[in-house]
């Protein structure tokens, strides 16, 4: 059967290649889910691509993956660093969750260091730009085969 992988966007992602590019960069995220469907294509799976700048319809979202991927990738971006809610749907997805930030955040300040939902992440990628979603994918498709 064809691996479904679904990517999720948190708050303000909308706004990638348009403001503090010292941090984010250059790229919007249109941009990056081309890349991300290029790459799904050639590896022969079905890509699900969304954002919302709101916490309760990522939580929904997440829900519906249970039925409608094999692995999550999820950058939480500001919630992050707050949502229980997250942490709790991410929890009972019962699926690889990759956990993804465009930034290291680890090299931030205190505001954006700590990830809480982490915790709630099979793995974690950050820091490597634009380029990490399709790192992430790769690295979901390796997880979702694994089982
Ligand atoms: O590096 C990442 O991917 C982040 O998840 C991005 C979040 C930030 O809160 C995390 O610490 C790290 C912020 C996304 C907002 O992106 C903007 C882009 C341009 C202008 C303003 C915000």
């Amino acid at each position: 059967m064809t691996l479904r992988i679904t990517i999720l966007n948190g708050p303000n992602l909308n706004l990638l290649g348009t403001r503090e590019p010292h941090i984010y960069g250059l790229t919007t995220l249109g941009e990056i889910e081309a890349m991300c469907a290029e790459r799904a294509r050639a590896l022969g799976i079905t890509l699900t691509f969304r954002q919302s700048n709101h916490e309760g319809v990522l939580v929904d979202w997440i829900q519906e993956a249970r039925e409608s991927a094999d692995a999550l990738i999820i950058n939480p971006a500001a919630y992050s660093f707050r949502s229980v809610a997250l942490v709790d749907a991410m929890k009972a997805l019962g699926k690889p969750v990759i956990e993804l930030h465009v930034s290291n955040i680890h090299a931030r300040d205190e505001l954006h260091r700590h990830s809480i939902t982490s915790s709630a992440a099979t793995a974690v990628i950050c820091g490597l730009g634009p380029y990490g979603y399709v790192a992430a994918l790769e690295a979901a498709v390796h997880l979702a085969k694994r089982g």
